[in-house]
This record gives structure tokens, sequence and C-alpha cells, in this order.
């Protein structure tokens, strides 16, 4: 049989056949997996081939395949094991929820963010939310930010998840696709799915503990239908963000604003750091690239980890 995983707990996956059928599924043994390395063999989004087995009068499946993933969102641990960490796979947009403040989400984060799903062709939409709990000068902040991104292509949309301003906007852009709901822990990923879905009822922070810092939530990825022909992904916080490995020579390129100009650089292996006649360097003097997006490449460049924490990270 062929399915979709919808969730992982561990040794458990929760398969959806075509015909609408959950079961519950696990891997027998090992099988093999394309080239990457990561903590966890199956994700949500995966699709794969399962056999019934009666046991006790239940049916469980054993998964034997696992097909080949469009695309998938992985996130690297930043302690010491470097692990990897597949989010989720075979979607086609993502949600980046930021907050400014409670938890703050810095650009650094952002920046990595959006250089993975680059690398995967994964379109990504800025949602700054919270709205509704933000001072003057917070929505200064906002705004700022917005500016820096749509002016490189991205799409970015003020919401409120408790107000439900500019859900319907969000929601117009999810038919027809699978999407995901990806940032920091408590930036109101579950708060947005039932702004959007009101039955499904997730769990999310209570007032008593938002001030507990440290704690997830939601704390596996699990996939819903919604009722308007559209799947989403919840996914747990996520708090660094290590970039997969890439060349240094390829980082450049899933910065659009720099792609776009690279061809004007004089040396066509320029890593835009101390070359003569960079494009990139005379771009961001003249103010047409951003300082922030400059220094988070840099920084990916150097393999620095983040340089702004938030403590309620994940609990890697
Ligand atoms: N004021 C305000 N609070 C919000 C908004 N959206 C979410 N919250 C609050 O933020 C807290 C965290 O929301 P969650 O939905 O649990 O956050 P999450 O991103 O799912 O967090 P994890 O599951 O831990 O990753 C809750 O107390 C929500 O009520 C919003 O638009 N405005
Ligand atoms: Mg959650
Ligand atoms: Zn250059």
């Amino acid at each position: 049989m062929t399915g979709t995983v919808y969730k992982s707990t561990g040794s458990w996956y929760t398969v959806k056949t075509l015909n609408g059928k959950f079961y519950e599924c696990r891997i027998k043994g090992r099988f093999r997996l394309e080239g990457i390395k990561s903590t966890n063999p199956i994700a949500v989004g995966d699709i794969v081939q399962f056999q019934l087995e009666t046991k006790n009068n239940t049916e469980t499946g054993v998964i034997n395949r696992i097909e080949e993933r469009k695309n998938y969102i992985v996130r690297k641990s930043v302690n010491l094991s470097k692990q990897t960490h597949i989010i989720a796979s075979n979607i086609d947009l993502v949600f980046l929820l930021v907050t400014i403040d409670n938890p703050p989400t810095f650009t650094p984060f952002i920046d990595r963010f959006l250089v993975t799903a680059e690398a995967y062709s994964i379109k990504t939409i800025l949602l700054f939310n919270k709205l509704d709990a933000y001072n003057e000068e917070t929505l200064l902040e906002v705004k700022y930010l917005k500016s820096i991104y749509r002016q490189i292509g991205y799409e970015c949309i003020g919401i409120s998840a408790t107000t439900g301003k500019n859900i319907d906007k969000v929601k117009a852009l999810m038919v027809g696709k699978v999407s995901m709901f990806a940032g920091h822990s408590g930036v109101g990923k579950s708060t947005l799915v039932n702004a959007i879905e009101p039955s499904l009822d997730l769990k999310t922070k209570t007032i008593s503990q938002q001030h507990m810092q440290g704690q997830h939530t939601t704390t596996f990825a699990e996939m819903f239908d919604l009722s308007f022909d559209a799947k989403i992904i919840d996914t747990p916080g996520i708090k660094g963000f290590g970039v997969v490995d890439m060349e240094r020579e390829e980082v450049g390129d899933y910065f659009p604003e720099f792609f776009a100009l690279k061809q004007d650089c004089k040396f066509n292996n320029c890593l835009h750091l101390k070359e003569p006649k960079c494009a990139i360097k005379k771009a961001l003097e003249e103010d047409k690239i951003s300082y922030s997006r400059y220094r988070s490449y840099i920084q990916i460049l150097e393999g620095e980890d983040e340089h702004y924490r938030t403590d309620n990270w994940d609990n890697e």
C-alpha cells in the first residue's frame, strides 16, 4: 500500500493511504536511504510503501520503501553533534513565522532559514505574527524588516493569530498546497493553525506557561488536512538553524539579491569578501543591499552559529 506520513513519534509513523485510511506503521530492519544522514529516517510528508500485519487483532503496517523526496527542510543541531534532522518533506510552501519579541526572532535566523529553503527551491513567505501585541516601536521594526525582505522578493504579511488579522490572506495562499509553519518556539504556529481551522484545537502555550522558557508546546511535526483543500504541517519550534553543508561558492546563490548581481563581479568565483571590483560590496556601500543580510552571509561562510540566541529554543 502507498501512503503519506502524517505524524512521526519516535518509532511509530501515522500513515494515510490514498483512500483516506490511517495506519500506524513502523520500520523493520534497516533500509537504504538517499545520501542524507539524519537522525530520523522517515519524516512527515514522506510517501512510503508499506505492508499490513495483524497482531492481536490489530492491523499495523511495516514500511519497506520510501519514495524519492521532492524536497525537504532539515535543521542541523547547533550543538557539537551537528546532527541533521529532517523536519518535513514534499512541501509546496513554507510560512516562516517571525515575532519581534516574546520570543525575538533575529535576522541571522531568518536568513539561515531562507538560504536552506532556497537551496531546496521551496517558496517561503514571511508572516510577522502578534501584531496586536506590539507598540509603536516594535511595529516600526516590523515595517523595516518587511521592507528588507520584500525588496529581495519575499512576500511578507503582518498577521495576528489571536485577532484573526490577515488570516484570510494566509488561507488563500494555502489552497491546493501542502504548507508548513516554521519558526522559533512560541511564535504562534499552533495558534495560527487553530485560527485557520478551529476544529483542530491544537495545544498551544497557555498564559500561565508563557514565562516558561525552553518549553516546547508542540513536540513533533504533524500534518493536517484542512477543510478548504489544503494541508498544513505544524512543527515544533526550531532554535539555531545550522545551514546544511554547501560549498562556499554556493552560499551567495541562495541570497537572491546577491545572485542577481554576481555576474557583475570581476571574478566569477568571487566570494564577495575582499576581492576587487565586487558588485555585491559596491551595492552594499550604496545601500542597495542590506547590511544585516550581508552579515548573515559572512556568518554562514565562516560557519559560525548564530550570534543571537534566545533561551526558549528547542531541547536539543
Ligand atoms: N498576542 C498574541 N499572542 C499570540 C499570537 N499568536 C500566538 N500567541 C500566543 O503565543 C503563545 C505561543 O503560541 P503557540 O501557538 O503555542 O506557539 P508555537 O509556535 O506553536 O510554539 P511551539 O509549539 O513551542 O513551537 C501562546 O500563548 C499564544 O496564545 C498573536 O497573534 N498575538
Ligand atoms: Mg506549537
Ligand atoms: Zn563579488
